[in-house]
């Protein structure tokens, strides 16, 4: 063994490749070669070229490139797209020029790789070995009738991410469409795998050819089922020994059965079960306690010769879900507080290392979650791994997103046979995961009538696909994520039913997960709660969960109240505070339902979406709660850690908005703590009590210039504080309000108007209500336009924290919709004193959509002035509110 390393590692430094495995030689040291792939590679991106495969192709001009690998780049972070990105979705060629190790004559040679997008196309040697369609999944070609055992080999791959269409290439491979970029490339590792011609079955759906069951879990024992497949290579029957071990995180076996088989017929693969019995067993408990076994399986020959050895995760652990109490992890109920994630990062996009994923689920256990779904396709083979080290309770799903076609009917026969085949390779690749508690055949497959009006027919494929998981694997739920079943009136948003023909769907899995965003694309927060009390009645036997619940948060855009005006939830701005109103709130309706077994953020990580101009980025979806370069938490992040997590929390909400435009505001904490307690510049603001990890002073005083906040909290016996720093520029008593804006507004003379603040009742509206197309936007007249373009509405009040004294108080209004005089009527009464009377903007700015401003003098008692809008006829109006002081 030693020798041959010597050799391979040589090969490997002349050929740049690496090689694994060989000098392993502990007890489930692997036999079979591996030999990683990276560099070597030429790459070109470029449709029409022809002769690539064969050996006299000059690829000189082609750039050097490693494998994993992707050409695409796709929102690096900034406000406009960058010129370096690249979403050209088309041809990418490869090829690398290889020499494999020595091996024994008769030695099988299959070409592995870990994830090519979307189509690949597989020559070795000018052999075409195969096309394999599906961006996500690990497959391999056997390649020894192509390969040359010495010598130079060459590889050719052809990957193509065309978006899908009818006509092209990807046509009939889901995902059709989603909100995420398809990144090109063979962005997952290849390898070069050299077996024995006997060998456990290496064209199992890419999977290890290794499936465990486990049954009858209890305290004294648990029975473990080891299916294995045999192939047989040779050109004679053979008979072997199928010996099958189960280790302990010791390396102890602790259970272990040897079958003879065979004879096994030449070309056949043969499928061996063994039962093995452990006593005692110590299960998989999720985070607190992820044991895992190791299941061994070992192939001999009759004298004893080791052909070929795999070595799978193994973990004791059942789950149960129920439609009335949720989730249950061996028999104790645990809720699941999960997350979602993709996994593309800056720059790397698809290619991401070991690393990345193992950073990843560090920031998520950092969070005190138990629970992700690895959204919305398999993950690298690492994701699954870390999960079952690290207790993570795991929805894994296939790319069936958005639709089953392009015009709503069913699936036709080739998109159907993809979608099963991606179900396959799935499940084979990762079922001997603990960690992976269900299988999910779709999300949102009932988007199209909701956007185009169309029809919807998923429920054959749907149907088709949920039979086929019970097949391959009985003991797992299946799942999915809803998107459009159940209105809730009067809201009528963008997931609601009933808008085109379409087929019911939930029930057709076992489990189901409902995507909701109440309070972002749609209706409001108190939505949520009564939406899925309706579900629960209308489904009484499908258990529930929230599979996505979100919204979006900018860094750099900021608002003193997220309340004050309408978000845009296709656009901008983002403000950072939303998403926390929003989690807030959220998080709040789940906790009241205990029938629901978990929920699912959406999403941990901003991650790219070449369809976006949100927030303060373009092609990003910055709904994560952590920034896409994972190294921001925003402050959303900190509210779940308070709530889910037992690490001693304190975090001072809004450290990113550090220019304050108010003098006087409410502060926050997120924490755990009971009580906090807030300094000032020192001076002592009081302590908060905490509830569902939300601490708040309200109406603390900033000094002009810049302020030290100091939070301290002890927490069962450790010591936290916080701090941060925010300056405010405004003079004590100048207070200027853009009414109904979120964000606020500096004019051309560098008079700031912080967000709408300090306001109760009413409505914030935008003259052009979010998401208005450009051709239908309409201006106001006014000498300054974005000055007016935004106002509240109703019967409202302001009550403004300032010195007591005698200010000027400037009013600015437009009218936003009444097309004559006399529809819109009401007084402005400051203090208790009417100032203004019967105001009827139409008329007295001479017609709808001018700016007018009526400035009136008010004096300040008991440090407020408090502005009261009162209408008479329709509902009063602002645009905004200037207040001065008058010295004496
Ligand atoms: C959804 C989709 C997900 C999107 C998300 C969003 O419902 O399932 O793919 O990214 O909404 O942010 O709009």
């Amino acid at each position: 063994m030693a020798r041959l390393f010597v050799l391979l590692a040589a090969i490997a430094a002349v050929s740049g490749v690496r090689v694994a495995g060989a000098e392993d030689r502990a007890a489930d040291a692997p036999v079979r070669v591996q030999v990683p792939l990276v560099s070597g590679w030429r790459f070109k991106q470029a449709a029409g070229l022809s002769g690539v495969e064969s050996a006299q192709f000059d690829d000189a001009g082609w750039a050097p490139v490693t494998v994993p690998h992707t050409w695409n780049r796709i929102g690096k972070e900034g406000y406009e797209r960058s010129p370096e990105s690249n979403n050209i979705q088309g041809t990418g060629w490869y090829r690398l020029k290889f020499q494999p190790p020595a091996t024994a004559k008769g030695s099988r040679y299959f070409l592995q790789f870990d994830g090519v997008s979307t189509v690949a196309d597989v020559w070795l040697n000018g052999h075409y070995l195969g096309k394999h369609e599906g961006a996500f999944a690990r497959f391999r070609f056997d390649a020894t009738a192509a390969v040359k055992a010495s010598g130079d080999n060459l590889l050719v791959v052809k990957t193509d991410n065309t978006r899908p269409a009818p006509g092209t290439p990807t046509e009939n491979v889901p995902p059709l469409s989603g909100d995420f970029f398809m990144f090109g490339g063979i962005y997952r590792t290849a390898s070069l795998i050299i077996t024995q011609p006997v060998h456990i079955d290496m064209l199992d759906f890419g999977g290890p050819g290794i499936y465990e069951r486990t049954s009858g879990i209890r305290p004294d024992a648990a029975t473990v089922q080891i299916t294995s497949r045999v192939t047989n290579n040779e050109p004679k029957p053979q008979r072997l020994r199928v010996e099958t071990s189960i280790l302990g995180v010791d390396d102890k076996v602790v259970a272990s059965t040897t079958n003879d088989a065979g004879p096994i017929a030449s070309g056949a693969v043969s499928v061996i079960q063994s039962t093995l019995n452990i006593t005692s067993p110590h299960l998989w408990n999720g985070v607190s306690d992820p044991y895992l076994y190791r299941t061994v399986v070992t192939l001999r020959s009759p004298k004893g010769v080791v052909l070929d050895r795999v070595t799978q995760p193994l973990g004791l652990r059942t789950v149960k879900f129920d439609p009335d109490q949720g989730f249950f992890l061996n028999g104790t109920h645990q809720y699941l507080k999960g997350v979602a994630m993709h996994q593309d990062r800056p720059i790397k996009g698809w290619a991401v290392s070991d690393a990345d994923q193992e950073e990843d689920f560090a920031i998520l256990a950092d969070l005190g979650g138990n629970a992700a779904r690895l959204a919305h396709y398999q993950h690298d083979q690492r994701s699954y791994e870390v999960a079952d080290e690290k207790g993570f309770v795991i929805w894994a799903e296939i790319p069936l997103v958005n639709k089953v076609s392009y015009d709503g009917t069913p699936a036709n026969a080739a998109f159907s046979a993809n979608a099963r085949q991606q179900l396959l390779e799935l499940i084979q690749q990762n079922r001997n995961h603990p960690s992976v508690a269900m299988w999910s055949i779709a999300n949102e497959i009932d988007l199209t009538p909701t956007q185009v009006k169309g029809p919807s027919r998923p429920a054959p494929l749907l149907k088709e696909l949920n039979a086929l998981a019970k097949t391959q694997d009985p003991d797992r739920p299946t799942t999915f994520a809803d998107c459009c079943e159940i209105a809730i009136p009067p809201h009528v948003g963008s997931d609601v039913a009933n808008i085109a023909p379409r087929d019911a769907i939930v029930g057709i899995a076992d489990l189901v997960g409902y995507n909701r965003y109440f309070g972002w694309y749609t209706g409001h927060f108190a939505d949520f709660g009564t939406m899925l009390d309706q579900a629960h009645v209308r489904h009484p036997q499908t258990p529930i969960s929230v599979s996505e619940y979100g919204a979006g948060a900018a860094l750099t855009q900021h608002t003193d109240d997220p309340n004050g005006g309408p978000i845009n939830p296709h656009g901008r701005p983002h403000p950072e505070e939303y998403q926390n109103l929003y989690h807030e709130a959220s998080w709040a309706a789940l906790q009241q339902r205990p029938y629901l077994w978990g929920s699912f953020i959406w999403n941990l990580f901003d991650f790219s979406s070449d369809s976006r101009r949100e927030g303060d980025l373009t092609d990003i979806n910055e709904k994560g709660l952590v920034s896409y370069d994972r190294k921001v938490r925003k402050d959303a992040f900190y509210f779940y850690r308070a709530n889910w997590s037992s690490q001693p929390t304190l975090r001072l909400v809004g450290r990113r908005y550090v220019d304050r435009a108010y003098g006087v505001l409410d502060v926050k904490a997120y924490s755990n703590a009971t009580q906090v307690h807030l300094s000032v510049n020192g001076s002592d603001v009081g302590s908060a009590s905490c509830s569902n990890g939300i601490c708040m002073w309200p109406a603390v005083h900033l000094q002009s210039g810049s302020n030290d906040l100091r939070a301290t909290a002890d927490i069962g016996g450790t010591s936290v504080s916080d701090s941060v720093q925010w300056t405010f520029a405004g003079k004590p008593g100048e207070v200027r309000i853009k009414a109904g804006d979120l964000t606020g507004y500096v004019t051309a003379d560098q008079q700031r108007y912080g967000s709408d603040m300090y306001f109760s009742g009413g409505e914030g509206k935008g003259i052009n209500p979010p998401d208005t197309p450009a051709d239908k936007r309409v201006s106001v007249e006014a000498a300054d336009a974005r000055l007016s373009d935004s106002y509240r509405v109703g019967q409202f009040s302001y009550r403004v924290p300032v010195p007591d004294g005698k200010y000027k108080v400037s009013l600015r209004f437009v009218e936003p919709t009444a097309s004559a005089a006399g529809e819109r009527v009401f007084d402005v009464s400051i203090n208790g004193k009417r100032l203004l009377k019967q105001l009827d903007v139409f008329s007295a700015a001479g017609g709808k959509l001018k700016s007018m401003e009526r400035s009136v003098p008010a004096t300040a008692k008991d440090g407020a002035l408090l502005i009261d809008f009162a209408p008479s006829k329709g509902q009063a109006v602002v645009s905004s509110i200037a207040i001065t002081p008058v010295r004496p």
